[in-house]
Formats: C-alpha cells, structure tokens, sequence
C-alpha cells in the first residue's frame, strides 16, 4: 500500500515525456512543442489525457467546451468539489511543462490517492482547460472562462489565421458551441482551485528552492493594432512625403517599452506584420500585438490609456489611420490567504523548503479566482526560460511539485 504522500515517481515522468512526444516534430530540442487548442496535434493530446485519466480510475467527462474534468469520487457526493488542472495547448514552438506539469501532476496526485485506497469527503476534480494559451485565436483562458462564465459569443466568434472562429474550431472538434453556457460551474459547488505550474521565471532556481507558493498573478491585457495608411513607391516617394505605416509601428513599439518601464509593468509586442510586404513597397499597412501587464489594475489601467493616446498621436503626425481591438483583459488576482497558508503548511509537513513569489505569467487560476478560493504552487523552471524549446525543469522538481499538490489536495478534501 502506497504511503499516502508518495506517488509514482517513474509514471509521472513517463507521462510527461509521452504527452511532450505530441505536437514535437522531428527536433523537440530546436523547435519545442505545438500543440494549437484545437488543432490535430491538441485533439492527439486530448486523447491522451482522457486515456490516462481512464487508467487512473477517474470518471472522465468533457464539457460543452471541451474542457476535460476527471473526477475521484468522495464520500460525501454532496460536498463542494476539491478542483486541481491546467492545459496541455502551447504557445508556438512551446517547453515541454508549461500546462502539462499541472494536468499530469494532478493526474498522478489523485491516482495515487486512489490507490492509496484512502478516502476523501470532497470529490476531487482534475481539469484540463480548453485553449489556456490563445495562441490560436489571439485570446486564450476559453475553457475557465466558459466555466467561469466569462465566456461570450463575441469571443466564440473571433478568427484564427485562417479564418476559422473558435465556433467553428469546437464544432469541428465535436463540441457543441451553442451550449457554452452548460460548462458554467456554480461558485458554491466548488471548495477551491489550486493549480500546479513551472513558474517561467528565475527567483525559486536563484533561492535555490524547488517550490514556491504564488501570492499574486498579474493581469494581461492584449490588443490588436492595425495601422492603415497606403503602399507606395519605395523608390519614387521622397522621405518627407511618406506614410510608412512600419515606421509608425516601430515608434509606437519604443513607446510600449517606456510606458511599461514607466509603470515596473511589462508590455511585450510579440506578433508584427506589415502589407504588401514587398522590398520596394513602402508598408500601406502594419498589424501588431501588444500584451501589456501588471500586478496593480490601476497601473495597468495607466499603462494601457498611455499606450493608447501614444497610438493616437503617432499616428496622426503621420497621417495614419488606427484601430486598436481589445483581445483580452483579465484582472490581477491575490491568491486565497487560505490556500497559500495551505500550501505553506503542506511544504512544512513534507520538508520541502518554500518560499512566497508572485507570477509574472497568467493562468487559468485567473480565472477561477472569481467562483472560488484560488492557489498556485509553482516548480522551479531552469534558467527561468519559457514558451522555448530549453523550457525544462528537473524530475525531482516535478516530484516535489506533485507531492505538495497531493499534500494540500489531501487536506483540502479529507
Ligand atoms: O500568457 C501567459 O502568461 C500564459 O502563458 N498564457
Ligand atoms: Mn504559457
Ligand atoms: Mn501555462
């Protein structure tokens, strides 16, 4: 009989090296994992965490949304659920743990659990969310948003490259878009949500800890910039008579870097593209991402108007049309007292040395903080590298991340 706080050491590395094989290519090393929500390679991983939570012994249902929620049955059917998950979709040419560390883990905690043959009187579910990333449709958080009830028709029908809306892409995958409203979870049918995730930064590797417990999660806000002007004759058309819509992009680029420096937040233009496209076209049109945040909503709030008015003024000195699209905005969050006092306690009980941090990255946890108590646990990332092919963290890292998890899901649902 396996001690109630062990679990299978060799199994949850196998997992995480089998699951890291879909979406891989030929190379892993150069071009890491690509696993889109939705797409083949997402629906091949899907199918493996169904698998493994079958195998797990867990009663497996997917949602109108295709979130996948493995559930181990607790004395008390009634009592609130005890919830623990994360994603396997990536970002493109993403690490091998972002995600799939907190839906194997949880996978592998509740096992053990299980065959543990002890038994627990909240229900515990195990989640892995529908499109975490948003790098498909330029969003993301789609599946605890639909369980939230934050999710929208205007969402469900923005396009991803191709023009598919994410309406579409769940049809396509055999959801039932339409019914988005069913995934929504009532706040008193859940106990709390605690997520296990590497924390895609450097402060646990320089303290030299494995673990961390997340105090705070800052918010992001994306949007959509597309500056319009005309293409023109790179050869014929003086300098002072130019409306060089790529000029004006770079400028408005330096400014989201001032602003967010301005504010220690932090504003990352990742996805730029300009029209025609051609050596001796002046650019008639640039499209680009911006991905402003910050840990106080009324910074980030001051950040995001500046960026704004900054977009406006740019763009008018050089006769440029704008159109700024809201993509995102979800709130900072403070995580429960109560659950970081938990997990606190859980790492003491284990004598896995700990540390409080806050979380640069967002996650699903965002999102589930607003039905019900909230946590993070996080697992030292090597280098602090992440969404690279070099994200990596150590097995005994993931062990103890996992055996943390196991600890306060244990205390959570006893
Ligand atoms: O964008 C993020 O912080 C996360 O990787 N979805
Ligand atoms: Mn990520
Ligand atoms: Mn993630």
């Amino acid at each position: 009989m396996l001690a109630i706080n062990q679990i299978n050491q060799q199994r949850l590395w196998k997992t995480i090296k089998e699951l890291s094989e879909i979406g891989s290519g030929t190379n892993i090393a150069e071009e890491g994992v690509t696993r889109l929500s939705l797409s083949l390679e997402d629906l091949e991983a899907r199918h493996y965490v169904i698998s493994l939570m079958e195998e797990a012994g867990l009663d497996v249902r997917v949602d109108e949304v295709g979130n996948i929620i493995g559930k181990l049955e607790g004395t008390d059917p009634n009592a609130p659920i005890v919830m623990t998950g994360s994603h396997v979709d990536t970002v493109l040419q993403g690490g091998v743990f972002d995600g799939t560390l907190g839906v194997l883990g949880a996978i592998e905690a509740v096992r053990s659990i299980k065959e543990s043959g002890i038994q627990l009187t909240h229900s515990i579910e195990v989640v892995s969310f529908t499109d975490e990333e948003g790098t498909r449709f330029g969003t993301g958080y789609i599946g605890s948003k639909a369980m939230t009830g934050y999710l929208d028709e205007a969402t469900l029908s923005l396009t991803d490259a191709n023009g598919i809306t994410y309406a579409e892409a769940l049809h396509q995958a055999g959801f039932d878009p339409t019914l988005y409203k069913q995934a929504i979870r009532k706040p008193e049918e859940i106990k709390a949500y605690v997520e296990m995730h590497i924390e895609q930064g450097k402060v646990l590797e320089e303290n030299e800890l494995a673990v961390g417990v997340v105090t705070n999660i800052q918010g992001p806000v994306w949007v959509e910039v597309t500056l319009n002007s005309h293409p023109d004759h790179a050869g014929a058309t003086p300098m002072n008579m130019r409306r060089d819509a790529s000029l004006a992009m770079a400028e408005v680029m330096l400014e989201v870097e001032r602003i967010a420096t301005k504010y220690q937040g932090v504003g990352t233009v990742g996805k730029l593209k300009v029209e025609p496209g051609g050596v001796n076209i002046i650019p008639g049109k640039a499209i680009f991402s911006i991905d402003l945040r910050h840990g106080d909503i009324e910074l980030r709030t001051k950040m995001v108007n500046e960026v704004t008015a900054s977009i406006e003024e740019i763009s008018k000195k050089r006769l440029i049309e704008p159109v700024i699209e809201l993509k995102k905005s979800v709130d900072p969050a403070v995580c429960s007292s109560t659950i970081v006092d938990l997990l606190e306690e859980s790492c003491k009980e284990l004598d896995i040395p700990t540390m409080k941090l806050p979380c640069g990255a967002g996650h699903d946890s965002l999102m589930m903080t607003k039905i019900t108590e909230m946590g993070m646990i996080f697992v030292r990332s090597k280098d602090g590298i992440s969404h690279n092919p070099k994200e990596w963290t150590e097995k005994e890292d993931c062990v103890k991340g996992t055996h943390v998890l196991l600890q306060a899901l244990r205390k959570l649902a006893k």
